[in-house]
């Protein structure tokens, strides 16, 4: 059975740690989905168009990966699909009370899916997006946190902003 994964998150913007998720879930399964929630409840940087595109460019090379977006519930969109498997990354402890809780409750909202999570390389377990953004808006470096597209793209972002 060929299984496509789904990988979901915010992604606002992609981090390396993403890519290290996304760059070892493209080696297990034989198609990876990228998944951009639309859901607007958190206060998001960059638009889903730009986060889509940011995904895209950082994924050319892999091409067994898909980016897309979604609206709505990830079980909903599974369903849809007709998928199942979804790729989570945990970088510590922390992380895990959340993801173990989101889980569970998309099993039970679509009692086929299965959660893989998938450990980041050490180098990037202190890293998130929420942290690259307050790197960039305070005027800190986030060359080797982010692929060097989406480190320009932050700059632009920041400048446009202060203007
Ligand atoms: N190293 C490894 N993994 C990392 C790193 C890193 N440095 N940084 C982030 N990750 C992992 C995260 O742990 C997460 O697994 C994934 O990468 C994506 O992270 P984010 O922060 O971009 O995305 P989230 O956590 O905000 O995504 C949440 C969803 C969008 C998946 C969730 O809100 C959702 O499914 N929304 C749709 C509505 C829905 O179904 N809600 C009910 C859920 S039960």
């Amino acid at each position: 059975k060929k299984i496509t994964a789904v990988y979901p998150g915010s992604f606002d913007p992609i981090t390396n740690g993403h890519l290290d998720i996304i760059t070892r879930a493209a080696d297990m399964f034989p198609n990876l989905v990228v998944a951009v929630t639309e859901n607007a409840s958190k206060n998001h940087m960059f638009s889903v168009a730009e986060r889509v595109e940011l995904l895209k460019k950082s994924t050319k090379n892999l091409k067994n990966v898909k980016v897309i977006s979604f609206a709505g519930l990830l079980a909903d969109y599974l369903k849809k699909t007709d998928t199942f498997v979804v790729i989570r990354g945990l970088r510590a402890v922390s992380d895990f009370e959340y993801e173990f809780q989101m889980a569970l409750m998309n099993r039970k909202l679509y009692k086929k899916i299965e959660t893989v999570f998938l450990m980041p390389d050490q180098a990037y377990t202190f890293l998130s997006s929420s942290m690259v953004k307050e790197i960039a808006t305070l005027g800190g470096k986030t060359e080797g946190l982010v692929p060097a597209h989406v480190s320009k793209k932050l700059q632009q972002h920041i400048q446009q902003r202060s203007k």
